[in-house]
């Protein structure tokens, strides 16, 4: 049987990164079926389009996997495939939580045939046989022999063929530059961020997060071996291709052990598994000074906190006051003294918060060493406790806000500002942290640092705009290279100085070497 994965588009814009669920299930199909995976924010379709896709390539079974925000789209797909008589099971985590609105149950139209409830590691394989047989269930649940819920474990986590999987659909480098990128020092033909886990599970249980209800407050880890193998071979890869390849540790809290993050970072350095990677790792695990040096000498560039507030009332409203504003600025300073910097993610909209928040939170950001700032809105995600203490207080405005979903707008009210003043909140940050002065600042921040590390925050911040500015397009990223020139040109002129003088160089050891050869 032919098995199309799909990833909706987001909508907004083009992911850097695919999504990991799809090579896991392919990796773990049972052997006799063909695998095709489509990423929609790479290779955008409409519903229409992957119907078609469907018919012409004889597909016999569709796997969806969505988040609440592309849940729409996913639904409409399903609808569109289920239409040319093509099975449909769905996966992660909104349907998980509202299995019946995808079977139909609670009123609405069926867009599934099958539901995959939680991880779906050990129940794909089942579901893959029993559609192959033409004898799909509703529902599959992870559980052990007593129907009690069980979590996979990680400890025979399956080898993903990195080396062999075609990657065409997710290169960052634009077709254009292809060619002369990949005689650049190292080669830069192509560049792939890949997904990667070590670990799953979360204890802390914020209230807005969908993480310790779906994977659960236990946390399994890979071995280290397993990790450490799988670096290997995406290194190899990246060399085979003159290209880079980066990681991204997709663990909720990549250090949430810190031990053992410990161990895998020494083993990560001790095989030469280094690439450059990129993970989630809450501040207060970042006290630790033996843990940030391995951090910067295992490949660590970039660090995803999730800082939410600047406010210890709000952090303690969504439990999450493990978070300590206080000592941001100190975990920041010890990643940047390493070369490390931070994705510093924000929430607006939160209970205790009052107009003029960002301004607020980007007074502080400005004292901080440059990084990615990201703001986003208060989101009640389906039964998250967030979600269920605003239904009960009736705050909810959009109860069900994914059946249309809209990018950064509330879904309730918060207590000390309209949803309007929220929204214009976070515009206020985003304009703010992305227009050409902050960018020009940020990069003239590193003017003490070697080029790659400034032309390295410009182009981050060059994509990061883009999360909420739409960029789409030639002509949107024409628009923001001209707005930028003056940063771009600075840049351009440091990197011709660079390259001009050791040619300079060169050419006067070129000199003393003719010198010594002939000396008359
Ligand atoms: C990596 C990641 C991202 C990446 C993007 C996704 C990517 N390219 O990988 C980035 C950083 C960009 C991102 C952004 C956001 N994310 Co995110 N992200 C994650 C994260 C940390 C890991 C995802 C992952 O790969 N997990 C590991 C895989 C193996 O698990 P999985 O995807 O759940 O798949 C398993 C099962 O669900 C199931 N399954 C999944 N799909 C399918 C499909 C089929 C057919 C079947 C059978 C089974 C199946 O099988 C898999 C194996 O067991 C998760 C949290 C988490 N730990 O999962 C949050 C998470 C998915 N993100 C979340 C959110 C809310 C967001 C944002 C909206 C945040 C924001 N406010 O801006 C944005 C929106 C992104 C966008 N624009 O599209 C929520 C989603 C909750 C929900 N109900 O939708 C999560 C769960 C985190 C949370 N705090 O609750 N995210
Ligand atoms: S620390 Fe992160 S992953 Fe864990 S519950 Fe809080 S927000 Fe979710």
């Amino acid at each position: 049987m032919r098995i199309l994965l799909y990833s909706p588009d987001n909508g907004v814009t083009r992911n850097f990164m695919p999504h990991l669920w799809m090579f896991l299930l392919q990796a773990l199909t049972p052997a006799g079926h063909e695998v095709l995976l489509i990423d929609g924010n790479a290779q955008p379709m409409d519903e229409a389009g992957v119907a078609r896709f469907v018919r012409e390539q004889n597909i016999g079974l569709v796997g969806i996997g969505a988040m609440t925000r592309m849940i729409a789209k996913a639904y409409r797909v399903a609808d569109a495939v289920r239409a040319t008589g093509v099975p449909v099971v769905m996966g992660g985590p909104h349907v998980t939580e509202l299995a019946d609105e995808a079977l139909g149950l609670g009123g609405g139209p069926r867009h599934a045939n099958a539901v995959a409830l939680g991880e779906a590691d050990e129940t794909w394989p089942r579901i893959v046989e029993d559609a192959a047989r033409g004898e799909l269930k509703d529902i599959y649940a992870p559980l052990d022999k007593l129907g009690q819920e069980r979590k996979p474990s990680l400890e025979s986590y399956p080898a993903i063929p990195w080396d062999r999987i075609n990657l065409e659909q997710f290169n960052l480098v634009p077709k254009i530059a292809t060619r002369f990128l990949r005689h650049l020092g190292g080669g830069w033909g192509t560049f792939r961020m890949i997904p990667m886990e070590s670990g799953r599970g979360c204890p802390y249980g914020c209230e807005f997060c969908t993480v310790t209800g779906f994977f659960g407050d236990s946390i399994r880890f890979r071995t280290n071996k397993s990790v450490v193998d799988e670096l290997l071979l995406l290194k190899a890869r990246a060399k085979v291709e003159g290209g880079q390849i980066a990681v991204f540790f997709i663990d909720d809290n990549f250090a949430i052990n810190v031990k053992r993050t410990k161990s895998l970072l020494r083993d990560i350095i001790d095989a030469g598994a280094q690439v450059h990677w990129v993970a989630q790792i809450s501040a207060n695990l970042l006290r630790d000074e033996e843990l940030v040096d391995l951090i910067a000498a295992s490949g660590g560039k970039w660090v995803f906190i999730g800082m939410e507030s600047i406010d210890p009332a709000n952090l303690a409203d969504v439990k999450k006051g493990f978070n300590k504003p206080g000592e941001y600025a100190a975990v920041l300073e010890r990643l940047a003294q390493r070369n490390v910097y931070a994705i510093t993610s924000f929430i607006f909209g939160m209970d205790n918060d009052t107009p003029g928040v960002a301004e607020r939170t980007l007074q502080e950001i400005r004292t901080w060493p440059p990084g990615l700032p990201i703001f986003g809105l208060l989101t009640p995600l389906p039964a998250t406790p967030l979600y269920k203490r605003l239904e009960a207080a009736g705050r909810l405005t959009r109860p069900k806000h994914w059946q249309e979903f809209i990018p950064f707008a509330m879904a309730h009210t918060p207590l000390k500002m309209t949803i309007a003043e929220a929204h214009a909140e976070v515009n206020y940050g985003w304009a703010n942290s992305y227009s050409p002065g902050a960018i020009a600042k940020a990069v003239d921040s590193l003017d003490h640092q070697p080029w790659g590390y400034r032309a390295n925050i410009f182009i981050a911040r060059m994509c990061f705009r883009g999360i909420y500015f739409p960029q789409m397009g030639r002509s949107a990223w024409v628009k923001v290279v001209i707005q930028n020139r003056r940063t771009i040109l600075k840049l351009g002129k440091v990197a011709f100085d660079a390259w001009y003088r050791l040619r300079l160089r060169s050419g006067e050891n070129l000199d003393a070497d003719t010198e010594v050869i002939h000396p008359n």
